[in-house]
């Protein structure tokens, strides 16, 4: 493997999660007694550039042809497109004219406030059910991966886009730098190119390894990224740091002004990263150390509400629930089921594990006494609309708490 940046040979291997099913392939029922698909999930740092990426790249096709997650599914989610939509929509002044590309548009959640702002939308992704359901809801959308090719076609139906949007889309695509090209073709000079994903120096911070799963292929950091935009048309103009998803950046790219140096908050950033010794081993030896401990830490408490035949059941169906649970080797044994609020999700059973998922309300007719937060990263909007149930007396157990249970 090379790395992905750079295409420097030589990649550390640091964190290893063994073989793991795809995190986002729910089983029917009928289907639970089939031989399930697994991979290698490793993590490896690029000893040149400073990318962390996984060792191993399973085709794209087997993950996102029929993908069941939507970002609707969660209201805090949503609440930030709508930010993220005014913001872009102030900072370029977009006006009726203008083209906004969303590319991963998913179920078309963050295009559908561009229209209610008046302006000219177009979507791109791979999945076919969701694109689907996009242009129902009549979000047009281009139902492939992006390409140079998808760019050219673009530009030639609609024009350059003035804003173009890929929200954790960047962390999944494999050549990145074919990616980076059809953004060159497509944005207009005087637009923005919006990136999101979950940032390096949170993940090894706060070790977040439940989130490395076969979709997100890179973890990226400021470095990395200047890195990879070096010999574009295009630079980093800004950057904003995010509490989302235990700790995210929006990047914002627009095509390279004449003599241009890096940017301030680009420059902070990687400083920030330095003084995280991000360029050494250190930090990812002990990111390894972690994920060892953190299993133990749940392992035992589980071990300890099973003698007291305490009923545990988790919240949410993340992909990055699946990577937990299966690391953890847990069995519906251990947790009875899970809840969750899309629609899609609901009826299926958990990739590995096989614990069944049910509608969110399951938890108000068949009460458990401990609810493991799987979705941790929206605790807070979980834990506020089941106040009640935690006044019953209903343990909830925070996983990015060190398993504190409130
Ligand atoms: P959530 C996905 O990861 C996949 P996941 C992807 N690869 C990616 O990068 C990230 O998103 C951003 C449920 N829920 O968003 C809905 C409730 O049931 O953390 C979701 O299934 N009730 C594209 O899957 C899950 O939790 C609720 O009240 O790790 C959250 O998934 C809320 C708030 C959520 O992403």
């Amino acid at each position: 493997m090379l790395c992905r940046i750079c295409k420097n040979k030589s990649l550390y291997e640091f964190c290893s999660l063994g073989l793991q099913p795809l995190a986002n392939s729910f089983i029917k029922k009928e289907d639970l007694s089939k031989k399930e698909k697994v991979f290698p999930l490793e993590l490896c740092l690029c000893k040149k550039c400073g990318m962390v990426q996984l060792n191993d790249v399973v085709p794209a096709k087997l993950m996102f042809r029929n993908y069941l997650y939507i970002p609707s599914a969660s209201k805090t989610r949503i609440e930030h497109f709508n930010e993220l939509a005014s913001t872009i929509k102030d900072l370029l002044a977009l006006t009726k004219k203008d083209l906004a590309v969303d590319i991963g548009s998913n179920d078309g959640s963050l295009l559908e406030v561009y229209v209610q702002l008046g302006i000219k939308i177009l979507g791109v992704d791979p999945s076919v059910n969701l694109a689907k359901v996009a242009e129902l809801k009549g979000i047009p959308t281009i139902n492939d991966y992006f390409t140079r090719k998808t760019a050219t076609k673009i530009v030639k139906k609609y024009g350059k886009a003035k804003a173009i949007t890929a929200t954790n889309v960047f962390a999944h695509v494999d050549n990145i730098h074919e990616f980076v090209k059809g953004i060159e073709i497509l944005l207009a000079d005087n637009g923005a190119f919006v990136i999101e994903f979950p940032y390096l120096v949170d993940f090894i911070e706060n070790c977040e390894f439940d989130t490395i799963y076969h979709e997100h292929l890179s973890y990226f950091g400021v470095r990395a990224l200047v890195k990879l935009f070096e010999k574009t048309s295009l630079e980093i103009f800004s950057i904003q740091r995010m509490k989302l998803d235990g700790g995210s950046l929006r990047v914002f790219v627009q095509k390279k002004k004449k003599n241009s140096k890096l940017y301030p908050e680009v420059e902070s950033l990687i400083k920030l990263e330095l003084e995280h010794k991000l360029d050494t081993l250190d930090p990812y030896k002990t990111f390894a150390k972690l994920v060892k401990e953190r299993r133990d830490t749940f392992l035992r408490l589980l071990s300890e509400l099973k003698k007291k035949k305490k009923k545990i059941v988790g919240y949410g169906a993340p992909a990055k629930g699946n990577t937990f649970l299966n690391y953890c080797r847990i069995t519906p044994k251990d947790i009875w089921y899970i809840v969750d609020s899309t629609p899609y999700k609901q009826g299926l059973f958990l990739p590995g594990t096989h614990i069944p998922i049910y509608h969110e309300n399951k938890i108000f007719s068949d009460v458990p006494d401990y609810i493991i937060i799987l979705a941790w990263n929206f605790a807070d909007e979980i834990m506020k609309k089941n106040v009640d149930l935690r006044k019953k007396g209903v343990g909830f157990i925070l996983p990015h708490e060190d398993f504190k249970i409130k």
